[in-house]
């Protein structure tokens, strides 16, 4: 019997295009093909990536390697790979206040995706005759490399800031895949060459987005250390924000596309029009001082269906402490003094350090002689390097 189940094994289905053009139809930007025959692209990186302890404290990314590296662990029998991408991006972030990743403000891409995921499985069902079990999709959180098999799609390239950039969309395009047991005709990739030369088959000599991260996390074009990302500090990374990275993170409350913002494939990008975003874009009117004082109530009445609901009020505070000191927000000194007796030791031990920074210690040394938390104290006692 064929990998997959007999009767829609490796047979070509009639009309890709319909299939293409039914996907589409869905709010879909970007619909490609290509074969998961032969090596994984991006896989040797991938495992080099993580041998180099790039991932920080990502262990989920080690624990699916095996399946990242091979897509019939994840549906066997797959011989098809479809790629999706949902162009997001063409609003600027408003300088007033704190910055917000862009993908931020729309109502989360996980939730608007999924159910388009769901039904594009329909699609593929009755397009090929096929059922369920033939295919699984993912948007962001599964056991697929993305990218990479969206450059082997042709969706876009490989840029030296590690973005999938698509000429039509520049880098502001979610992706998503659906692995499908039944044969698709590929998709050419952007290059011929992208086999031989898989970052920067199109960034020429430039190095803007290299030159631009403010913590150097593109350690090579194309690479990412992402325990120095700001992406990754402010959103993925659950602790204590070390002291080195903070004054680097400047105004970005909530992950960062500096890396992205500065890329000239961006002037090509279109305008976003997919019915599959809803703008959420209130958040970026938020002052620094309102977000210090949100309380969980508040915190969830915002950010509800928002990506920003799982960072946690306490990963937000956070954040905001960082900004607000980054700032030079002074006259934020009594919403940060008042966070210095937060029931969450985390936040306590950034608003200690805003505190500091921003020359209120007096206000706070009270304080110190009841905390007992160790991640705390050592905010009261760390030598001020800003
Ligand atoms: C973990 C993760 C992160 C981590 C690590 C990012 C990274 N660059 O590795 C952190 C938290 C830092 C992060 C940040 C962001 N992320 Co993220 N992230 C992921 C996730 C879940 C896995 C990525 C991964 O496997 N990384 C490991 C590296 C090695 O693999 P990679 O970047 O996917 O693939 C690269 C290498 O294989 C490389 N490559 C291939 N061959 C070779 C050969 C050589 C020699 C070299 C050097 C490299 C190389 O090219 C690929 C593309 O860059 C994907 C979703 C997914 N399932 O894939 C989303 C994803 C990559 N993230 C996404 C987004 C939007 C972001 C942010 C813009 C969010 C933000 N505004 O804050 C930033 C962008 C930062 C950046 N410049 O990459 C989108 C990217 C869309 C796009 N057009 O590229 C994805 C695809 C989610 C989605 N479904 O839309 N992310
Ligand atoms: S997202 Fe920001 S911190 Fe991360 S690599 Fe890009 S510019 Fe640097
Ligand atoms: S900024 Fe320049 S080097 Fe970086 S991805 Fe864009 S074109 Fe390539």
């Amino acid at each position: 019997m064929e990998p997959g189940g007999g009767r829609q094994g490796t047979l070509m289905k009639p009309d890709p295009e319909q299939l293409r053009s039914s996907l589409a139809g869905l709010g879909f930007d970007v619909v490609r093909f290509t074969s998961v025959g032969g090596n994984t692209p991006g896989g040797a990186a991938f495992s080099s990536w993580l041998e180099q302890n790039h991932h920080g404290e990502m262990g989920w990314l080690r624990r699916s390697e095996a399946k990242r590296l091979n897509p019939q662990l994840v549906l066997e029998g797959a011989q098809s790979m479809i790629l999706l991408g949902v162009n997001y991006g063409n609003r600027p972030p408003d300088d007033a206040g704190p910055i917000w990743a862009r993908y931020a403000l729309h109502r989360d891409y996980h939730d608007t995706i999924k159910p388009a995921l769901e039904s594009a499985g329909k699609v593929i069902e009755t397009w090929g005759e096929l059922t369920a079990r033939d295919y699984r999709y993912y948007v962001d959180t599964g056991p697929v490399l993305e990218r990479s098999w969206a450059a082997r799609a042709g969706v876009g390239f490989t840029g030296k800031n590690a973005m999938l950039m698509s000429r039509d969309y520049g880098n502001w395009l979610f992706l998503a895949a659906i692995l499908v047991r039944c044969r698709l005709p590929s998709d050419e990739p952007v290059s011929h060459r992208w086999e031989d030369h898989p970052v920067g088959t199109l960034c020429g000599h430039c190095t803007a987005c290299m030159d631009a991260c403010p913590t150097d996390a593109l350690v090579s074009p194309g690479e990412l250390d992402a325990r120095r990302c700001i992406s990754y500090l402010t959103i993925e990374h659950k602790g204590v924000i070390p002291q080195e990275w903070r004054s680097a993170i400047g105004d970005r409350i909530y992950g960062c596309d500096i890396c992205a913002e500065v890329c000239p494939w961006n002037r090509f990008a279109q305008t976003a029009k997919s019915i599959l975003l809803e703008k959420r874009n209130h958040i970026d009117q938020l002052s620094l001082r309102e977000i210090l004082t949100l309380t969980p109530e508040s915190f969830a009445a915002v950010f509800k269906g928002t990506a920003v609901k799982r960072l946690k009020l306490r990963g937000l505070l956070r954040n905001a402490c960082v900004v607000a000191a980054n700032q030079g927000a002074v006259d934020l000194l009594p919403e940060l003094v008042k966070l210095a007796l937060h029931p969450e030791p985390l936040v306590r031990a950034h608003a200690v350090w805003a505190v500091r920074v921003l020359g209120g210690e007096q206000r706070i040394e009270s304080l110190r002689q009841s905390e007992q938390e160790r991640i705390v104290l050592a905010e009261y006692e760390a030598e001020l390097t800003t």
